[in-house]
Order: C-alpha cells, then sequence, then structure tokens
C-alpha cells in the first residue's frame, strides 16, 4: 500500500458572469412579457400569472450575488433564457473537454507535472455533454495522458466520490497520478425561467491531482475519504435517453434541473454533519481539531448551520469559507474551488476536509494533512 498525495488543483471559470441584479432585470422583463401574453388565460384562472424575481431575496436565501455562464447573452436574453452554444465538429475539441482541459492543466502546473505523467482520467461532474465517447477519454487524448479514463456522476458529490476512487487506485498502486476533473457546465441544464432555482447555479471546471507519495515536501496526504448516499427524490433532473421512447415533451420542466430547496436545506444539514462527525471519528479525530472545512457550497445557512452543528458554536470564515458569493453553486466543483482558493495560508500537519452533498442524496469527505 502506498499513501496518496493531493499535489496540485486548478480552477478555471468562464469570462462572462451575471451579478443578481442583471440577472433579475432579465427574468423581471421575461415575466412582463409572459404575463402580457396570457393576461386572458390569468384572468380566466387557467393560468397562473408569474411573480418577479428580486435580487435581496436571492442574497438573503442563499448567499449568492454573481454567477459565471458560458453565454451571458442567451441567458439574459428574456425571449430565450438559457445560454447560446455553438454544436462543434466530432473533430474539434468538445464544449466541456475544453473547460475541464483549462483546468486540468492548471492542476498539472501547480504540481510541476505534465500529461503525459498521468496514467487516469476521471470525468465526474453532474451532467456530461454526450454519452460516448466518455468524455473523460477525450480529455486523457487532449492532456497526452495515458492509462485509462471514464466518466462519472454523483451529481454534486462527484469530486468527492472521484476523490476516493483515485485515492484507492493510487493506495493499491493500480495508478500512480490520477487526474480527476469536474467540468460542471449548469447553466444549459438550469431552468432560468423558474425563479424558485433560476439564481442557483454557475459554470465553471476544477480538476485535482491524486498522486502517489513518493516522499514529495509539498502536498495534502489524503488520510481518509468517505462516501454515502439515500435515495431522494427532492433533488432531480429526468432528461435522459428514454425521453424520445417516451414519447413524452422533450422540453417539459422535468427534463431540467428542479428541487424542493427547503426540504433539501432541512433533510442534507443533519447528515452532512454527522457525515463528517463519524468519518473525524473513524479517524481518531475530532471538529474541534481540523483547522479548515472546505464545504459544499449550495447556500451559505446550510454551511453555516453544519459549522455550528460540528463545532458547537458558530464557524468564523476562515474555518469555514464561502466561495458561493462569487461563483453561485458550482455543484461538485465548490468544494473543491473553496480547497483551491483557501489552503494557502495553512501550516505543514493541520488538517483539513472536504465535503460535498447534494443529489442522491450523497454525501462524500475526504480528510486531509498538510506535508
Ligand atoms: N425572488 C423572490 N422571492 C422568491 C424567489 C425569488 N427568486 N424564489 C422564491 N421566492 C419566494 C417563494 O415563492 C416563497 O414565497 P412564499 O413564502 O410566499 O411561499 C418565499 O420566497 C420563500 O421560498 P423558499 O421557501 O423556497 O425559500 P428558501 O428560504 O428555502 O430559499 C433556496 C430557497 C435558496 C433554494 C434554499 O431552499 C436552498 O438553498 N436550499 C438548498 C438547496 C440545495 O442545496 N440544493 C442542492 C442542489 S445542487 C445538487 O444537488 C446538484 C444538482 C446538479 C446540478 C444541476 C445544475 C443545474
Amino acid at each position: 500500500m502506498f499513501d496518496a498525495l493531493i499535489t496540485g488543483t486548478g480552477v478555471h471559470s468562464p469570462a462572462e458572469r451575471i451579478t443578481n441584479d442583471e440577472l433579475v432585470v432579465a427574468f423581471n422583463d421575461y415575466v412582463a412579457r409572459y404575463n402580457a401574453a396570457n393576461a386572458d388565460a390569468i384572468a380566466a384562472g387557467t393560468r397562473t400569472a408569474l411573480q418577479p424575481s428580486s435580487a435581496e431575496f436571492i442574497e438573503k436565501a442563499s448567499g449568492i450575488r454573481q454567477r459565471f455562464v458560458a453565454d451571458k447573452d442567451g441567458v439574459l436574453d428574456p425571449a430565450r433564457m438559457f445560454p447560446r452554444i455553438a454544436a462543434r465538429a466530432d473533430d474539434a475539441l468538445s464544449l466541456q473537454a475544453e473547460y475541464a482541459v483549462a483546468a486540468a492543466r492548471l492542476a498539472l502546473t501547480q504540481a510541476g507535472r505534465d500529461g503525459s505523467e498521468v496514467d487516469a482520467v476521471l470525468c465526474a461532474c453532474s451532467a456530461h455533454q454526450r454519452m460516448y465517447p466518455a468524455m473523460a477519454v477525450e480529455i486523457q487524448h487532449a492532456l497526452g495522458a495515458g492509462g485509462h479514463a471514464f466518466d462519472m456522476n454523483v451529481a454534486c458529490s462527484s469530486a468527492t466520490f472521484a476523490l476516493e476512487y483515485a485515492t484507492n487506485a493510487v493506495r493499491a498502486g493500480s495508478a500512480r497520478c490520477v487526474l480527476i476533473v469536474n467540468p460542471e457546465l449548469t447553466s444549459p441544464h438550469l431552468e432560468w425561467r423558474d425563479r424558485d432555482c433560476h439564481f442557483i447555479f454557475g459554470d465553471v471546471a476544477t480538476a485535482i491531482l491524486v498522486e502517489r507519495d513518493t516522499g514529495q515536501t509539498q502536498g495534502w496526504q489524503v488520510l481518509g475519504t468517505k462516501l454515502a448516499t439515500q435515495f431522494s427524490n427532492n433533488i432531480r433532473n429526468n432528461f435522459g435517453f428514454l425521453n424520445r421512447s417516451e414519447d413524452g415533451d422533450p422540453a417539459a420542466r422535468d427534463k431540467l434541473f428542479r428541487q424542493e430547496g427547503r426540504k433539501v436545506f432541512k433533510e442534507v444539514v443533519p447528515i452532512a454533519a454527522a457525515h463528517i462527525e463519524g468519518h473525524l471519528a473513524s479517524l481518531d479525530l475530532q471538529a474541534a481539531s481540523v483547522r479548515r472545512f472546505w464545504l459544499h457550497q449550495a447556500n451559505i445557512g446550510m454551511n453555516q448551520l453544519i459549522g455550528k452543528r460540528l463545532l458547537g458554536r458558530d464557524a468564523t470564515m476562515d474555518e469555514s469559507p464561502v466561495i458561493l458569493d462569487r461563483y453561485a453553486n458550482t455543484a461538485s466543483a465548490g468544494s473543491i474551488i473553496a480547497f483551491h482558493e483557501h489552503r494557502g495560508d495553512l501550516a505543514s500537519g493541520d488538517v483539513g476536509v472536504i465535503c460535498s452533498f447534494g443529489a442522491g442524496y450523497s454525501v462524500g469527505s475526504a480528510v486531509l494533512r498538510k506535508r
């Protein structure tokens, strides 16, 4: 058995971003047009008038202030309300692979590695651009990596679940250098016309390099990983390959992200807190001895409650940093962005916990010690 180290991470964001104010102006324009176009039906009671959104509500309910997106114009066009993304030829690099490769190159540079030294690639995210060939194999090819590559999806916990598989492969010796990429293109499968969720997500890609410990002086030793799932319909997307055969409406609301946000909030907080506590106990550690929690970034209130359950008091921003104010919810990438941006100040020997939670339900954690 070998030890596994995280030796590099990378974050790639699209250039375009949308503030809450910009988002709400476009949404409310759409609502005004919809209500005017359906005035008779609304008056007759056969249609319900849409309600406007509010930037104040968004920030208060979620902590989100802005999000990065692959295409701003399409999302903010009240006659369209979803990104405009040009199709690419089969011999061109796919958009999602492009995001993944950009993040991967940053992680490789940070670790001082070249793509040719990677011997496994996991493309782990909430939605893959196509069924096959696997996105991971295209990314492996673009980076000049060897070994094998495959796609996996556990929604918001995709990155932490991949981290367990990468760690186990390195520990067992079946791979020496595993690249995990999380190209989260959330904007194409978000319903930007639904005020309950139109503000939640942003696009980004993250990458993590996990290597065999050969005595490197830099890096984060993976002390342990822990995964758990529990079925729930409260976060769901019915888009899939059976849609055509089902003869339903391929553009129906259930073919995009939808959730019972309040139920998710209430049910997932205790699950995540108990999961982290149990994981730490299995390693003879306690929350009080953890220097930093890099939590999933869905809602600032959820993270505050999880911190309070773990520590018995409010966690400080230093102990549980927030990145969702700038990135919004980026599905599996959120806790990895937090780890990427908020680890440089920790000292050798410090322990931190990455933890994701979301659809499934799924929870994944990794306990790390700084080299
Ligand atoms: N503007 C103004 N008012 C609003 C708006 C809005 N935009 N939206 C809702 N309201 C109103 C509601 O209608 C409601 O009004 P009323 O009281 O009259 O009924 C009131 O505000 C309160 O609404 P909620 O109860 O819904 O508000 P909450 O305080 O619960 O906040 C949140 C809503 C922010 C969604 C919150 O519940 C939350 O963050 N929950 C947790 C969600 C979560 O963690 N989900 C995980 C999903 S991510 C995941 O698993 C990965 C999926 C894969 C990625 C998909 C990419 C697209």
